[in-house]
């Protein structure tokens, strides 16, 4: 145990969980150790797995408070919120309760709070324990809530998106009963939500610390958080959101960009050749076109929605929807226009090639 927590300095620890029943009193035995005199807040969105028994149980006699969320309406920035509304101490630190977050630099949050700051940021001194993607995604979503902070005049943080910070429990509890409603509250980045609101004047310092894998569990982030984090950024934010979920996610949306590229890169290229184009030359190829990226995109929404993760197992899948896909605007392009030549071919098997890259992309982007 830190000695400089041995009495006095009470603050809350505010944990939110979701199924972390093989973490979640590890967790509390960890951070009661560290810490005897904190109150601990945990907030639960209907965990199935014993969680809320298990930490009720370990809380007995504590000075631990269990949160049951409604369960229609789950969600991790809205659970931090009701965790903050709950803290009945003047400071507070959010963390996650699988010790990616290491409850030895809670200490070191409080303490740059008690030296005066309002907002104290943990961030991640190693990302290499990311996936790639996730680091990618993370790089994107980083930039871009940088720039709406600075669109807003807000100060910015270098790591925005960080779920480990503390702050004085008065001022956030302000913003949120202020702003509470302008909070994406299905989102992940309850950090960002509250930088975007709190007063221009606030102090706000940033503390390293060492960033561990999950120790047990999964993680609970869905793929489409970055739709999540556009939604964050303002009206322009959900406007892209709302446009790139319909373009990437929706069986429509997806048939017509996929569509639209296809076309707009056969018409290119026949006219950057100089190719002559009759009309039923032209309305052969949309017709063939038309019909077999609508194939693609339900071939592919059926193959892709069920069964296996495997890459070798979705590797062969796409290449038989894009095979039998090009099949079939061969033959609906044969049967307009019998007298086909293989460079009509070519044109053809490129530009269907790119509505199926889109579609094929967009696919894999989802879980
Ligand atoms: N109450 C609540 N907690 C959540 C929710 N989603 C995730 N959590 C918790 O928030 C923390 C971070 O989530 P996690 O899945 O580890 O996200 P990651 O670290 O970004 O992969 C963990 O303690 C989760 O149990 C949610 O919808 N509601
Ligand atoms: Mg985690």
């Amino acid at each position: 145990m830190d000695s400089r927590w041995a009495s006095g300095n009470s603050f809350s620890i505010i944990l939110p969980t979701l199924n972390e029943g093989d973490n979640i009193v590890p967790m509390l035995d960890t951070l009661v150790g560290l810490y005897p005199k904190a109150s601990i807040v945990i907030v639960d969105d209907n965990s199935k797995d014993g969680t809320v028994q298990k930490a009720k149980e370990f809380g007995e006699g504590r000075d631990i408070t269990v949160i049951e969320r409604d369960p229609d309406k789950k969600g991790l920035t809205a659970s931090i919120m009701d965790g903050i509304l709950a803290a009945k101490t003047d400071l507070f630190v959010v963390m996650d309760s699988d010790f990616q977050h290491p409850p030895s630099s809670v200490g070191d949050l409080v303490e740059k709070l008690h030296e005066g700051n309002d907002i104290v940021i943990g961030v991640r001194e190693d990302r290499g324990k990311l996936s790639s993607a996730r680091r990618f995604a993370s790089w994107g979503a980083d930039a871009m809530a940088r720039s709406y902070l600075r669109f807003k005049r807000q100060q910015l943080s270098i790591d925005t998106m960080s779920g480990f910070f503390g702050g004085r429990t008065k001022l956030c509890r302000s913003v949120i009963e202020k702003k509470g409603d302008k909070f994406e509250m299905k989102g992940f980045k309850a950090l960002f939500d509250l930088l975007k609101f709190v007063p221009k004047d606030t102090k706000i310092a940033e503390v390293e610390f060492k960033f561990n894998s999950r120790r047990s569990g999964q993680s609970k982030l869905s793929s489409t958080i970055i739709f999540s984090i556009m939604r964050q950024c303002g009206f322009g934010g959900k406007m892209l959101a709302v446009a790139m979920s319909f373009f990437l996610t929706n069986v429509l949306g997806r048939y017509v960009a996929a569509l639209g590229f296809g076309l707009l890169f056969t018409f290119g290229v026949l006219n950057i050749t100089g190719t002559f184009l009759s009309p039923v030359f032209t309305y052969s190829i949309v017709v063939a076109m038309l019909l077999a990226i609508a194939y693609l995109v339900v071939a592919n929404k059926l193959l892709f929605t069920t069964g296996s993760k495997n890459g070798v197992i979705r590797g062969m899948k796409l290449v038989y929807s894009g095979f039998t896909g090009y099949l079939i605007s061969l033959y609906v392009f044969y049967t307009i226009f019998s007298d086909i030549t293989e460079v009509q071919m070519l044109f053809l098997f490129l530009g269907f090639g790119i509505g199926f890259a889109y579609d094929s992309i967009s696919v894999l982007l989802k879980k």
